[in-house]
């Protein structure tokens, strides 16, 4: 008995304590073998024996259930020592993600137009016939429908091929003055070194009373917007054709590679193209059931802006998602 305690309190460890509790209490233990004898002693004896046999067994059980809690107690000691957590150490720092290139010059375009109180409108990607071409003095069988590429989804319903369809369905909803712009996603057939299936588009449209709005306004906004773009380079207006507007012009810049000199990116003109712009065409008031208003529109593609911006030669790493790309605009 006393050699069962000192044996219990010399346990060093939880393992240790285990193995000794199946050799004591145990089925096949210690204190199983002395019970087993309870039915070779004499019946007078009985009484006795099972009495100092239980009350060895409740004094083991209290020796070991202390030194149970004891090696707990000193495990759970040591395990908050291992952890311990040195609040003090300096992080690693988190990398940090960026802008898409296409996103930041949008949203640098967006910014321009805002501080000029002009709204950002949106719409949806999936348009129909009348939204994405009628409304905008193309009529079915018109040429330059053609020229859109179209990808028809069947049930009259189409990708929209530019974000007009939104000044559509803005002039459609709201009554004159409008001042909007129309940023976002456009959808074309056409996949080469200069073109994606996917692209990004701002449109911008101001209409207002006939006469509020001219020529001459779209001319110094789109100037001084490229300006703000692009720093110190040349602006000019040069005569050219769109369905929705008349008369219209397409805009372009000295080119920033060369200025002006000529070289392989401006096809040695010296210049850049830039921006499509014009006065609104009346057919397109008429289909929106608008009277007496004149107004001047335009539209730009983001991805050439961005490539221009960060001088990016290729197209189509705009869409690759290459970080070693992407790392540099951080
Ligand atoms: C380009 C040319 C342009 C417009 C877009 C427009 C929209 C309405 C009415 C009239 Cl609702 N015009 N948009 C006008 C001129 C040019 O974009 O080269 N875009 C990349």
């Amino acid at each position: 008995m006393e050699d069962l305690k000192s044996k219990i309190v010399s346990t060093t460890n939880l393992d240790d304590l285990e193995t000794l509790r199946v050799t004591i209490f145990g089925k096949k233990g210690v204190l199983a073998a002395e019970f087993a004898k309870l039915k070779d002693i004499a019946p007078e004896k009985k009484r006795d024996f099972a009495k100092e046999l239980n009350e060895t067994k409740a004094a083991l059980t209290e020796v070991f259930e202390k030194q149970k809690a004891k090696l707990e107690a000193a495990a759970l000691e040591e395990k908050l020592a291992k952890e311990v957590i040195d609040v003090s150490l300096f992080g690693y720092e988190a990398t940090k993600g960026s802008l898409h290139p296409v996103k930041a010059t949008m949203d640098k375009i967006i910014d321009y137009f805002t501080a000029l109180n002009f709204s950002v409108e949106s719409g949806p990607l999936v348009e129909n016939d009348f939204t994405n071409f009628e409304a905008l003095n193309l009529p079915k069988n018109h040429p330059a429908r053609e020229m859109q590429d179209t990808f028809f989804l069947g049930d009259g319903q189409l990708l929209r091929t530019h974000t007009s369809p939104v000044q559509i369905r803005t002039m459609m909803d709201r009554k004159p003055p409008i001042r909007m712009i129309a940023p976002g996603a456009v959808f074309r057939r056409d996949y080469d070194l200069t073109h994606t299936p996917m692209f990004h588009q701002v449109e911008g449209l101001v209409v207002d009373k006939r006469g509020v709005v001219s020529f001459a306004n779209l001319k110094a906004i789109l100037t001084d917007f490229l300006h703000y773009m692009f720093g110190d380079v040349e602006v000019r207006f040069r005569p050219s054709f769109f369905p929705f507007t008349e008369p219209s012009t397409e805009v372009d810049i000295s080119c920033i590679f060369c200025e002006g000199e000529g070289c392989r990116v401006c096809s040695h003109t010296g210049w850049l193209e830039v921006l499509g712009s014009g006065v609104v065409d009346p057919n397109v008031f008429k289909a929106v059931g608008y009277e007496d208003v004149s107004g001047y529109a335009f539209g730009l593609g983001v991805e050439r802006f961005a490539m221009l911006l960060h001088r990016v030669p290729d197209l189509r790493s705009m869409f690759e998602g290459d970080i070693r790309l992407l790392e540099q605009f951080r």
